[in-house]
């Protein structure tokens, strides 16, 4: 009679790390790992073709690993004719096949995909342990203990974590005695900066990759993107590289020019790291110590890492925590009543606003915009147009290379649309065609005027919309007053034009 297997480990796209709390006293007599590729996971909102290679390859190279370990793995492919092309029909049928004991699975990225294996496992009668996520620094529990009682902001949480974690601390206190040194990182780029940029490292699809982009061309012809430039790291050892390459030639460089944005250029300083972070092939730990060090050895200064290490370690746990603390309700959050749809352009960069066409482009090529050009160009122009913030929150899965429901959603959804009326951040993000032109050199090559564009045209108009709701909020004052410094006949201009540019998105 066959053996009975003891636990069969599920692997999910996100969850690459041969190290995470699935693999704790992983026996590889008597436990499996099951991996699949579905369709239902590619198509439950349309994405970008490079977003399904990286996923697609990375599990592979990490399918590889694991066997080249010994470990016996069980693999759907997405082009596998008998692949049933859901992840409660092909656990059904590793248990139905298997007859493990006990399913074990690292807390899912997405509600959505934890509720499923959940209701799974409960109607085939098997057992499931769902362990928590040692990726991250800070438990759902611990932050939700965090927050008992109070509404915890960023900078309090992260300097909690600085202390807790010993990251950038000395003798008990910050380096450099202070906790921020955002002031120092508002610098635009300019002539001879920008000749300083440095590419990040390209890794070219080796013939796994290669194999892959074949199969979504076929498959997934239909959706946005190009596979053409494919070049993100899919294997851990890559992602170590890309680590390297980002400390030694952009973090000297990362917190100046953390804000700004330029022509033709979708990486700039920023790290490219999040997509190999975002998979787990990179543990935040390896790269807040390795940025750390690069400041201990007087390679990069500290207003550069404690910006980096304020990312990852502040920001990207916040994110997490705000997910797990307000899901499921937080993906219908539509605070200030927002009612229109993504733009069509922000899938192909068709339009003549030079901003959103230079972040698309990237967009389109690489599945990719840094964060300035994330939170102030593309969310900007749809908090501004007042775009329903799920459904902005749905574009940036689709479009982006990194995102997994757990980071997308707040950042999407509630820091940049103000979705939930403040739960990440005490004030929209809105500002003006000037500001656009103040940290970028995109006004200069477009038809509009910084003052008169469509961006500002709908910034006024947004201020108009909702300034009853901050009028009483200390950090929007400045705005609401510039408002109604303006006189009618401009407020009556701007309405107008204001509505032509919402007809002529409908
Ligand atoms: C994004 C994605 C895609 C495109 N495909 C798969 C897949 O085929 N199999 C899989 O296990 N995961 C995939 N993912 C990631 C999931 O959508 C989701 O983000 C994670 O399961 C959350 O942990
Ligand atoms: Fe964007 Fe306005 Fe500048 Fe044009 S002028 S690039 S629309 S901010």
């Amino acid at each position: 009679m066959a053996m009975r297997l003891r636990n069969l480990i599920l692997v999910l796209g996100d969850q690459l790390d041969g190290n995470s709390a699935a693999f704790d006293g992983f026996d590889r007599k008597h436990d499996a790992v099951a991996m699949h590729e579905v369709r239902q996971e590619a198509t439950y909102i349309r994405q970008h073709k490079v977003r399904l290679v990286l996923f697609f390859a990375a599990m592979r190279h990490f399918r590889d690993e694991l066997i080249a370990n010994g470990i016996n793995v069980h693999y759907r492919a997405i082009s596998d004719p008998e692949n049933t092309h859901t992840f409660p029909l092909e656990i059904a049928d590793k248990v139905r096949r298997l007859d493990p004991h006990k399913l074990i699975v690292v807390r899912p990225g997405d509600y959505r995909v934890r509720q499923s294996i959940v209701e799974t496992c409960r109607n085939l009668g098997v057992e499931l342990e769902i362990r928590e996520d040692r990726h991250f620094f800070c438990s759902p529990d611990e932050f939700a203990a965090l927050s008992e009682g109070k509404h915890l902001i960023l900078e309090n949480f992260y300097r909690r974590m600085r202390a807790k974690h010993g990251m950038l601390m000395e003798r008990g206190k910050p380096a450099g005695n202070r906790w921020n040194f955002d002031k120092e990182n508002r610098r635009p780029m300019n002539a001879a900066s920008k000749k300083m940029l440095a590419q990040p490292l390209s890794f070219p699809p080796d013939a796994v990759t290669r194999e892959v982009i074949d199969t979504v061309d076929q498959i997934f012809k239909d959706s946005p993107g190009s596979t053409q430039s494919f070049d993100y790291p899919v294997r851990r050892a890559d992602a170590l590289r890309a680590l390297d390459d980002f400390i030694a030639h952009r973090l000297p460089n990362f917190g100046a020019f953390q804000d700004a944005m330029t022509v033709g250029e979708p990486y700039m300083y920023h790290s490219r790291l999040s997509s190999s972070l975002n998979l787990h092939m990179l543990h935040p730990r390896e790269a807040i110590d390795e940025a750390v060090q690069a400041y201990e050895r007087g390679h990069a200064t500290l207003n550069s890492v404690e910006g980096f290490v304020r990312q990852v370690l502040g920001w990207r746990e916040f994110v997490r925590g705000i997910y797990w603390l307000h899901m499921p309700g937080y993906q219908d959050m539509n605070a200030l009543q927002a009612e229109s749809a993504v733009p069509a352009f922000y899938w192909t960069g068709d339009t003549d606003m030079n901003c959103l066409r230079q972040a698309a482009r990237g967009l389109v090529d690489h599945a990719y915009a840094h964060h300035i050009q994330r939170l102030m160009v593309f969310g900007l122009f749809s908090l501004l147009l007042g775009v329903v913030p799920r459904k902005f929150h749905e574009w940036h899965m689709s479009m982006f290379v990194d995102s997994i429901d757990w980071v997308s959603l707040p950042n999407a959804l509630g820091m940049s649309q103000y979705g939930d009326g403040g739960i990440m951040g005490t004030k929209p993000y809105c500002a003006s065609g000037n500001y656009i032109n103040k940290m970028s050199d995109y006004c200069r090559g477009c038809r509009y005027k910084p003052t008169s564009c469509p961006v500002t045209v709908l910034y006024y108009n947004f201020l108009e919309r909702h300034q009853e709701r901050f009028q009483t909020n200390p950090r929007m004052l400045f705005q609401i007053n510039n408002l109604r410094r303006l006189d009618q006949n401009t407020l009556l201009r701007f309405r107008r034009e204001a509505d032509t540019i919402r007809e002529g998105l409908a």
